[in-house]
């Protein structure tokens, strides 16, 4: 939180200072809108997840022998970002990233709630600020930009000769930042910071489990939430999710509310409580806006827990039938493959006895 709080004032003094210069030129996004256009774009590239270097359609990304290859575009930044930053490398690794992407999908599913937490990247992961020294040319500087594959060169402060760089796919900004900063041309490189973000996954490995904290801030995110949640999960290598604590913090802010939740309870019913004392109890919270339906039909199941028929007492899934209907109504299904095996024996029947009657007319005959 810290940390954020830094890098976001710095992005404020770094807009203060130059306000009246850039203008239109680059207005700050808000991680939220970050997390929007990755969505988007995770849904126009679904097939190219896992692709060989070659087809970057989806990235404006070349291969040639030049230039830095980014190998497979990432269907999911989220993971991509996660990944990135893990491993603390260039690129997100192919283990990596596949570890994450499987295990958030199983956090997810047993924890319905945290869908709603993806985690929003601090900055924007295919952009780098840098200020030039001045005055140009800068032939090391634009011999990176070629290696790296830079699409678009912005300047946005050209009085402190201010660039906003564009690569053609994501980068950690924290390893690529570096290196353009060594070269001489290059006075400073920093990543493009985003302001406001509320959620935030950090990933840690104990042996072969991964454990993930899952931070959800809510209530005036500009400079940091006021209030937050956290959930500290395991993720074995066979996919075993493991719940291992929930915190919430009101950092002292008075006016932060803890909202009950609908918890499914180990016998079937639902109750709305903390999500704490949900999770004590072995149970299962449901999303924030879940309404416990409640048990009408006396089965024993709540209709928002699992009961797949709330009116009907003697079934919890539609089954075959469908709600209100027996189970047995599939009776004559299996009927009709009786009648099969009795009409085959029938047929096997008469044709033995046309054969024994033949061979007997045949022996009468001789
Ligand atoms: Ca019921
Ligand atoms: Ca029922």
């Amino acid at each position: 939180m810290l940390g954020f709080r830094k890098s976001a004032m710095n992005w404020v003094l770094f807009v203060a200072l130059s306000s009246v210069v850039v203008a239109a030129a680059s207005p700050a996004r808000s991680a939220d809108e970050v997390v929007d256009s990755n969505a988007v774009a995770q849904g126009t590239s679904e097939s190219l997840d896992g692709a060989p270097g070659g087809d970057r359609a989806g990235t404006s990304c070349q291969t040639a022998p030049d230039m830095f290859d980014y190998g497979p575009h990432r269907l999911d930044a989220e993971a991509e970002q996660l990944a990135m930053h893990f491993a603390g490398t260039l690129r997100a690794p192919d283990a990596e990233y596949d570890r994450i992407l499987r295990d958030l999908q199983l956090i997810r599913e047993a924890y319905p709630f945290l869908t709603a937490v993806v985690d929003e990247p601090d900055y924007m992961p295919n952009k780098l600020v840098l200020r030039l020294e001045a005055p140009g040319p800068w032939p090391n500087y634009e011999a990176l930009k070629y290696y790296y594959q830079v699409t678009n060169d912005e300047i946005i402060i050209p009085s402190l000769d201010i660039h906003l760089l564009t690569f053609c796919d994501n980068l950690n900004a924290h390893v690529i930042g570096p290196e353009f900063a060594a070269l001489a041309d290059v006075r400073y490189a920093e990543p493009d910071y985003l302001v406001g973000w509320a959620n935030r996954i950090s990933i840690v490995v104990f042996a072969t489990d991964y454990r993930y904290t899952i931070l959800a801030g809510f209530h005036d995110c500009f400079d940091g939430c006021d209030c937050d949640r956290t959930w500290v999960l395991d993720v074995a290598d066979d996919g075993t999710v493991g719940f291992v604590s929930y915190q919430e913090d009101d950092h002292g802010w008075s006016w932060c509310v803890f909202e009950d939740t609908a918890c499914c309870l180990p016998t079937g019913q639902c109750s709305v409580m903390a999500i704490d004392q949900c999770q004590l109890a072995g149970g299962a919270p449901m999303p924030f806006d879940t309404v416990c339906e409640g048990d009408v039909d006396m089965d024993g199941l709540d209709g928002s827990c699992g009961d797949g028929c709330p009116a009907d007492p003697d079934k919890t899934d539609p089954g075959e039938c469908g709600c209100g209907v027996p189970e047995s109504c599939a009776a004559g299904i299996p009927a009709v493959s009786e009648w099969g095996v009795a009409v085959m024996a029938l047929l096997v029947l008469a044709a033995g006895t046309l054969v024994f009657r033949r061979n007997v007319g045949a022996r009468a005959s001789m």
